[in-house]
């Protein structure tokens, strides 16, 4: 009988900006992620609002005033109780964590010559923690964190030297944990800069003004390169691990079988998700980009050193995150909107939403690992997927979260079948949020996507006790029969 094969890596993932907190302990730096308010005057669905940073909030955000609250400082402790946390991972059974190392614990300005050793030696504890329950560590090196200092005071990834930064760092965690980690992912969803330009890269809209496409794109090629670079000194250091490469994966179909309307989809699936991909994998920049640039007016500096760097850096695999799939026209105007992960998305009349908006779309899962694995014929790996909700605790403590669990289940069945029934060559799947943590997008903890729940409130009030959601039982039968019993 056909099935996943006996080494899939179950998982779940997290991200160490928004989960760690102990902001201002081991001798952490600041990243742009702690200097993100939550804002409850805006509705769930106003991600725009909730996206959009300037110089007035990040001031007020120094000054800790105007704002409130700034809930990545905190995350969920996972800094004081990562024992306890892996414990219960180990129980789910989980083959794999997905997390991150927060460049600012290891390098807290970013420009430093020398690596912070408290850090490193964190990181140490984690990893061996991992090694002690057979669980396999997934490291993202940069999770939108980058060090604010580097923002503030050299000009962040606009700057060339930061090319010079980003080395050091990624040779130090390589170095450092050679044996321990054996999957490198160098950026998180690194096709995100096109939408959330401050997480990806700082960018301040009142400060970048009409430069803002231009300083995009720039960043975007440098951070692919950046990458490659990561893929191609990691093997240098530790031939044995894998280095890979991630996207935010926006499946898209036509509003209509109006040709029209299927290129629109081409040119924006080019634009939004290939173009990064057709870099890291095919190790050049493709030609439809210079297309755009000319069409745009932008000015893209490439160099030939670059060009070698992408040649020898390609990534062994790809991973992406999915949520859910969207609409394309060549004629939007007027259509429905709803809203989405890290964009704003044409409503799609056959699909449910979440209370956030994102549509849900188990079979767009299934159609994006056939486009992706047709293309690239290289492993692939999902590093995330999963449903915010809001969770409800009943008097006597327990959480009955079915909704999470259809959305797992048929997420799961689909890619499945991808696997099995279609031949994808896929390695590993991390659902996010494996326990509960701060949103990225609207810096909330309402926006719940464990199967731990993690009693702490928007405000970050509670006792950050850990309990276990019906979901928690559900994923780890999931594991346990290989992806057979889903019931
Ligand atoms: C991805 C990010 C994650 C994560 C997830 C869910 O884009 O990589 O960090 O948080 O989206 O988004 P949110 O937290 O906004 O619901």
């Amino acid at each position: 009988m056909k099935s996943i094969p006996k080494d899939f890596l179950w998982g779940g993932a997290t991200a160490a900006c928004q989960c760690e907190g102990a902001w201002q302990e081991g001798g952490r730096g600041l990243s742009v992620g702690d200097m993100k308010p939550y804002r409850p005057q805006y509705k769930r669905t106003e991600l725009e609002k909730q996206r959009t940073m300037t110089s007035e909030i990040l001031k007020a955000a120094h000054e800790e005033k105007g704002y409130g609250m700034y809930p990545k400082r905190y995350g969920i402790d996972f800094y004081h109780r990562y024992k306890e946390d892996i414990a219960l991972l180990a129980e789910l059974g989980l083959k794999s964590f997905r997390m991150s190392i927060a460049w600012t614990r290891i390098f807290p300005k970013g420009n430093e010559l020398e690596p912070n050793e408290e850090g490193l030696k964190f990181y140490d504890q984690v990893f061996d923690e991992l090694a002690k329950y057979g669980i396999e560590p997934m490291v993202t090196m940069n999770h939108y964190d980058t060090p604010l200092y580097l923002i503030e005071h050299e000009g962040g990834w606009k700057n060339p030297k930061m090319m010079e930064y980003w080395e050091r760092y990624v040779r130090t965690i390589v170095t450092r944990y050679k044996g321990k980690v054996k999957y490198w992912l160098p950026f998180n969803e690194i096709n995100a800069i096109l939408f959330i330009h401050y997480m990806g890269a700082g960018l301040l809209n009142d400060v970048e003004g009409d430069q803002l496409e231009q300083s995009k794109y720039q960043i975007a090629h440098r951070q692919i390169v950046a990458n490659a670079l990561a893929c191609k000194i990691g093997r240098e250091i530790d031939p044995d691990a894998q280095f890979g490469c991630m996207i935010a994966r926006f499946t898209m179909y036509p509003a209509a079988c109006r040709p029209e309307d299927v290129m629109q989809c081409v040119l924006d699936e080019d634009h939004d998700n290939y173009y990064f991909t057709d870099c890291l994998l095919r190790g050049e920049i493709p030609g439809y980009m210079e297309r755009f640039y000319e069409e745009k007016g932008l000015h893209v500096t490439v160099t030939e050193e670059e060009k070698e760097i992408l040649r020898q850096g390609t990534a062994d695999w790809v991973g992406y995150s999915y949520y859910q799939s969207s609409i394309d026209s060549a004629h939007k105007e007027g259509m429905e909107m709803t809203n989405s992960n890290l964009i704003t998305a044409v409503k799609n009349p056959y699909l449910q939403s979440s209370e956030w908006g994102w549509q849900k779309d188990p079979v767009g899962l299934r159609i994006s690992l056939n486009q992706m694995y047709d293309r690239y014929h290289k492993p692939l790996f999902i590093a995330e997927n999963g449903l915010g909700a809001v969770d409800k605790v009943e008097a006597d403590g327990s959480i009955h979260d079915p909704y999470r669990i259809d959305y797992l289940r048929d997420h799961i069945r689909c890619m499945r079948d991808a696997i099995v029934e279609d031949g994808v060559d896929l390695f590993g799947y991390t659902m996010w949020g494996i326990i509960d943590l701060v949103s990225c997008g609207s810096i909330e903890m309402s926006k719940r996507y464990g199967v731990i729940y993690v009693d702490c409130d928007d405000w970050g009030k509670g006792t950050f006790e850990r309990k276990k959601k019906d979901s928690f039982a559900w994923y780890k039968k999931c594991i346990l029969s290989n992806g057979e019993d889903l019931d």
